[in-house]
């Protein structure tokens, strides 16, 4: 008799809480039983995970695939590609964001992103909203009832032209989201800041891709953090402060959260693994590492990862922003000159979030495999209201299993990768432990060099309140 569609036998099973041995039994796409020693006579079909690590499948909590354009260049992945690198990486779930383009209706946002991923992602996924244009329409009505459909965050962003939001607007976001139950996610940077500062450097024509850094300097981040800290504490709801990227943003959400503030914040591996030395390289080189906000000082990432390591961060997000440095639609082309507020900002990394991670948190020693497990699944499920179905290995949840082999080591060239783009910012670098398996609702969509589901086997995700919001709520 079978009672199982698959078994994962031999396994050593790690979840936020803890590590075990045990074999994961699988029936209609859900996990049914952890079991000491399973009869395999009972199983369709088995995969053998000795000498594997058998993790919650990651949960990517913040890209951007498929959307408009951030200053010119054309963002180079679909949703057949974007999450296609997201598999190959470990992570089985993503939640890019459907972009409200002013004077667009946020319903209308949400259905065109629907239409770009129907069919093509491999990963199950939601959407964040951006609310770049809440006007009373937006925020009486088609607000409130996207949340109760499952689109239960969204992004509001402090600078860019067409999506910065004045500080009056994002009270009036952050009261609906309080009144229904919405987690509001911001993307802290003085935008005055910024543009005061370009203004200088480009009068001394002083344009190249290192000015991104002094423009889009840790001041304007930092007070930008602290001004969000103050929404949020004025209107008495939660915030997430999105891609943090200084240690003197992170010592803002230190305070805010030693306070008992409701303040939660993700940082990103270009701020754990680059500085201001990769985009000062000469020509367009340093231009491939240009992303808003930009990595820091050589001395920064110490800093933060003091903060994943204190608990100040909840996740680590990849914020993959991909484009192209060459052809058409290129950053390149795109720019037209080596000009740093020219060229588009944003990086790829969804592919290579998880093994830096391991590889620079877990085999380094700078963090356990429960917090690796929970900076990149299970706190994304919590907080993005996908948990206890994703996130986790536990009997009832999604067979999202990401299936990993610790000791293989390899080095990072984008001819190895996935997404659409040319190139990674970590070309060369070399990293220890590596997924060699992804399984999402217990189909294996990837194995080790082959793709082993069709295009389109992700499913939408109706997504709850934020654990953020429930919490804040008690
Ligand atoms: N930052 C980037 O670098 N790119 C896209 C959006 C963002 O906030
Ligand atoms: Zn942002
Ligand atoms: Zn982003």
């Amino acid at each position: 008799m079978v009672e199982y569609d698959l078994l994962v036998k031999n396994g050593t099973v790690v979840t936020a809480a803890d590590t075990f041995h045990a074999d994961v039994a699988i029936r209609d796409g859900r996990i049914i039983a952890l079991l000491d020693d399973a009869d395999v006579g009972l199983a369709d079909s088995v995969i053998d995970a000795t000498d594997r690590l058998v993790l919650p499948g990651g949960i990517e909590g913040h890209c951007h695939i498929d959307e408009p354009s951030f200053g010119g260049a054309k963002l180079a992945d679909d949703f057949e590609s974007g999450s296609r690198a997201a598999v190959c990486g470990g992570t089985t779930t993503i939640i890019p964001f459907a972009q409200q383009i002013e004077g667009m209706s946020l319903r209308q946002a949400v259905d065109d992103y629907h239409t770009k991923a129907a069919g093509k992602s491999v990963a199950d996924y939601g959407f964040h909203l951006i609310l770049s244009d809440p006007n009373e329409q937006v925020l009486g009505q088609e607000l409130p009832a996207l949340i109760a459909d499952g689109y239960t965050s969204f992004k509001v962003y402090m600078t860019y032209d067409g999506l910065r939001l004045e500080d009056m607007q994002i009270l009036d976001v952050l009261a609906t989201a309080k009144a229904h139950q919405g987690f509001v996610m911001i993307h802290c940077e003085n935008d005055h800041c910024i543009r005061w500062l370009a203004e200088q450097l480009e009068r001394k024509d002083d344009i190249g891709p290192e000015r991104f850094g002094v423009a889009h300097g840790p001041a304007a981040e930092r007070e930008a953090t602290h001004r969000a800290i103050t929404l949020s504490e004025v209107v008495d709801t939660p915030v997430f402060i999105v891609h943090v990227s200084s240690h003197q943003a992170m010592e803002q959400i230190a305070w805010a959260r030693s306070r008992g503030m409701p303040i939660h914040a993700e940082t990103c591996p270009q701020y754990l693994f680059l500085s201001t030395d990769d985009f000062s390289q000469p020509g367009w080189e340093g231009a491939k590492y240009i992303c808003s906000p930009p990595p820091r000082d050589p001395d920064n990432p110490d800093h933060l990862w003091r903060g994943i390591q204190n608990g100040i961060f909840q996740l680590i997000s990849s914020d993959h922003c991909p484009y192209r440095m060459e052809g058409p639609g290129g950053r390149i082309e795109s720019a037209g000159e080596l000009h740093f507020h020219k060229i588009s900002p944003g990086l790829p990394g969804i592919e290579t979030r998880l093994p830096l991670m391991f590889s620079e948190g877990v085999v380094k020693g700078r963090i356990d495999l429960q917090t690796f497990v929970a900076i990149t699944a299970t706190n994304a499920a919590k907080l993005y209201g996908l948990h206890p179905r994703k996130g986790t290995i536990a009997v009832g949840a999604d067979a999202d299993l990401a299936l990993w082999d610790a000791e293989r080591t390899v080095t990072l060239e984008h001819a190895m990768l996935h997404d659409n783009g040319d190139y990674t910012p970590y070309e060369g670098r070399e990293i220890t432990g590596w997924p060699v398996l992804s399984m999402v609702r217990g189909t294996v969509v990837w194995n080790d060099g082959e793709f082993t589901a069709p295009t389109g086997h992700g499913e939408f995700l109706h997504r709850g309140i934020s654990s953020a919001v429930s919490t804040a709520a008690a």
